[in-house]
């Protein structure tokens, strides 16, 4: 396969890996103006919900779906005063019809307490054993003592409930960091599944796009070793490449840089991922690869053979290296240095995987950058 051709099947693998990937259903739920559509936005992009008003699933309950995002969300005000029966009925049913995997449950730390309607709808989610967590809104206009009083009181009538301190409005590191331990905690809630997708979608937890790639590395790299245990002709390499071309693609979906560059640019998306599969054609080349192999301890390229354990150093090496590349650009284009960095994308691929290759290293002893 030359160049042109690997990105092209690169590019299609990553495209059947979006449409078949299974995706997780979440329901933000609170009263008017509490910041829901702040915290999705937040947190997914604002790409998810600037299409149109999103579809009505009952009077309530509101739907947000695209095929290029990784989760499909839902809108719901709290229940209001007076309102408790028809709100159960339809809020209720819809979690379960639309099989609602996680609930966040906004609270603005404004207000002068936890208003009564707030403790009925969360105690409504319990008793159901619908998993929901609370997301305390605001919370750059709230004090420490305020913030804390509100924990104490959630926590003294829903005991083991998660909270999370942030806001849509201010930058900082405590609110990074709580944003960061709701991706975390929510990606543990999951169905292994469901995991890829939302990883994929969220946009606030950089650490765990890179936990996860470097999930699908070493699983992955079992399988080249499988592949490859019986030596395989240097010509049959292609076998090889077709197993890391569906390690590449996960790898990719999980970064999701065009949904980013969708977010910051405002854009539709769906370009910037052409550009770094046709990148990463020309480093999987075959004469690219072969300038790689070279540098593995022991091997002889004209024995014309890759064996298992030369299998498992090169796919672990290109998997990491693009894992790095993904992390790094997504970084740069988080502070508005996207295009230089996209086109310093294969270079990057090129340089960490020849330094991988080299160091011999196995899957499982790469480490996520600081
Ligand atoms: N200061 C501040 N304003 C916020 C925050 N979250 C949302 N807002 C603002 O509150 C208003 C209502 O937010 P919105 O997300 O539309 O609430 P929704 O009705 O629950 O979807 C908007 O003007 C937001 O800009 C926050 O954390 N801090
Ligand atoms: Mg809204």
């Amino acid at each position: 396969m030359n160049a042109e051709e690997l990105s092209k099947k690169l590019l299609e693998a990553f495209k059947e890996f979006q449409k078949d990937v299974q995706k997780p259903r979440i329901l933000i739920s609170g009263p008017t103006g509490v910041g829901k559509s702040s915290l999705i936005n937040k947190v997914f992009g604002e790409i998810v919900t600037k299409e149109a008003k999103g579809e009505p699933v009952t009077d309530k309950v509101e739907k947000h779906e695209r095929e290029d995002i990784g989760v499909i969300l839902y809108d719901s005000p709290g229940c209001e005063i007076g309102d408790t029966e028809q709100f159960k009925k339809e809020v209720i049913n819809a979690i379960q019809q639309e099989k609602i995997n996680l609930i966040w449950y906004c609270i603005a730390s404004t207000g002068d307490r936890i208003e009564p309607q707030d403790k009925d709808t969360i105690k409504m989610f319990l008793e159901k054993n619908f998993p929901v967590s609370v997301v305390l809104t605001h919370c750059e206009s709230a004090s420490e003592e305020k913030i804390k009083e509100f924990k104490e009181e959630i926590n003294n009538n829903f005991k083991d409930i998660d909270i999370y301190i942030t806001s849509s409005k201010v930058e900082h590191k405590i609110f990074k960091e709580e944003f960061e331990r709701l991706i975390k905690d929510a990606i543990g809630k999951l169905p292994e599944t469901l995991k890829d997708a939302f990883i994929s979608a969220q946009k606030v937890n950089l650490d765990e796009k890179w936990n996860r790639a470097h999930g699908i590395i070493v699983k992955h790299v079992a399988g080249a070793f499988g592949i490859a245990f019986i030596p395989i002709p240097f010509a049959d390499a292609p076998i090889l490449v077709a197993n890391q071309m569906l390690m590449i693609a996960n790898i990719l979906y999980v970064y999701d840089l065009d949904g980013l560059e969708a977010t910051i640019t405002g854009g539709a998306g769906g370009g910037l991922i052409g550009l770094l599969m046709t990148d990463l054609g020309k480093f999987l080349s075959k004469s690219a690869i072969t300038k790689i192999l070279k540098l593995i301890p022991g091997v002889k390229i004209l024995a014309d053979l890759i064996n298992g354990g030369v299998a498992t150093i090169l796919t672990a090496g290109i998997g990491e290296a693009i894992n790095l590349s993904c992390y790094k650009l997504y970084e740069e284009m988080l502070k508005g240095n996207n295009i230089d960095f996209v086109k310093m994308f294969g270079d990057m691929v090129q340089k960490y995987a020849t330094e991988n290759v080299k160091s011999g290293k196995k899957a499982e002893d790469y480490k996520k950058p600081d």
